[in-house]
């Protein structure tokens, strides 16, 4: 009996995919949930263009271990979540191969621009690929989570919303997509005003605020009426609304990760100056609002026509280094073996 010919991806267990990094307008904070990473609350992303993450996998069962390289460097920081990454998959695929994986980012990784959340869905579509697992979005998005929260958006384009669940297994937490990049072309404009890695991540910072902070709960209670008047605001294109309950949403999560003890304080200088000259241009009639999540880069959502002066604005301020633009993007996906992971 002659057995069907093997695809190239699973003889050679190699994949390659490209997820770009979300930004979250209804911002996710806490667990309910360590071990699955499960949230207290949904949460509501656009997902960028122009940044990017380009991970390789190769599973190789000659290997005797995971091996990590970001940038072309070994990270064995990284190492241990991008290996729980790998077991997740090699536990669906009921395989045991060791895998090398190669990630690149084209903007500064830890800094708050959301690299974990592009890392782990590129790794997640490249590992289904090379493992041929067949696992649809939904599964994907929910693989991503499991590695990290914010990854599950990546997984889509555009606009994204990420279910909180109710479900123990975390079954039904997952990201769908809610309206194409096309559909609402806004656009980001990104002040980076440092290139450090955070000192606190998002999961330490979760768990302490959700241990210390006295406005938890406030803080769950009242995420669904967010999320009710974003979606409205997105079905309706309605950028005022949009803008209100995304600058509510984002000074709601410092508020409550600030109460937490000690408070987390992830704003610098510059990133003050720029919510200050962000309000300022909005309440002169430009369309911009502010976001900024777990560090101190911030970034301005503007309608496509304000984003020359969005950005030129915040060029100016002193402490801000560089100033990115991009467009709304597409889902993760595989790429093409000839294009370099260093590219
Ligand atoms: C968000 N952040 O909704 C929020 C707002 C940061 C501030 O999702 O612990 O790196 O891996 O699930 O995904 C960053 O959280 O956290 C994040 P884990 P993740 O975008």
């Amino acid at each position: 009996m002659s057995s069907k010919p093997t695809p190239d991806i699973d003889r050679t267990r190699r994949a390659q995919a490209q997820a770009q990094p979300n930004i979250a307008l209804i911002k996710y904070w806490g667990k309910r949930d360590l071990a699955l990473n499960l949230p207290v609350v949904g949460s509501l992303s656009i997902t960028l263009e122009s940044l990017w993450t380009r991970t390789a996998v190769q599973f190789d069962p000659a290997l005797d271990a995971d091996t990590f390289l970001l940038d072309g460097r070994r990270d064995d920081g990284q190492l241990r979540r991008v290996a729980k990454c790998l077991d997740l998959l090699r536990a669906r695929a009921g395989v045991d191969y060791r895998a090398k994986v190669e990630s690149s980012n084209n903007f500064p990784t830890g800094a708050g621009l959301a690299s974990s959340a592009s890392g782990f869905a590129a790794l997640i579509v490249a590992g289904n690929a090379a493992l041929g697992l067949n696992l649809s979005l939904a599964e994907q998005s929910i693989l991503a989570r499991r590695c990290s929260g914010s990854a599950a958006r990546s997984i889509f384009g555009g606009y994204v919303e990420w279910s909180c669940g109710t479900r123990a297994d975390g079954t039904d937490s997952l990201a769908r997509p809610l309206l194409d990049a096309d559909a609402w072309p806004l656009r980001v404009v990104v002040a980076i005003t440092s290139k450090k890695e955070k000192a606190i991540g998002s999961t330490e910072g979760m768990n302490r605020t959700a241990d210390t902070s006295p406005y938890q709960q406030a803080w769950i209670d009242s995420q669904e009426a967010d999320l009710v008047t974003a979606r409205a605001a997105l079905a309706q294109r309605d950028f005022e609304a949009l803008a209100d309950i995304s600058e509510h949403s984002c000074l709601k999560m410092h508020a409550l990760a600030l109460a937490a003890k000690p408070g987390l304080l992830y704003w610098n200088a510059a990133t003050v100056d720029c919510m200050h000259r962000v309000r300022a241009l909005r309440a002169a009639g430009v369309p911009v609002f502010f976001t900024i999540d777990a560090g101190p880069q911030l970034k301005a959502v503007c309608e496509p026509q304000a984003a020359a002066a969005v950005a030129a604005a915040l060029r100016e301020i002193p402490g801000v280094l560089d100033v990115v633009e991009t467009g709304l993007g597409g889902p993760a996906q595989l790429i093409a073996a000839h294009q370099q992971v260093a590219a």
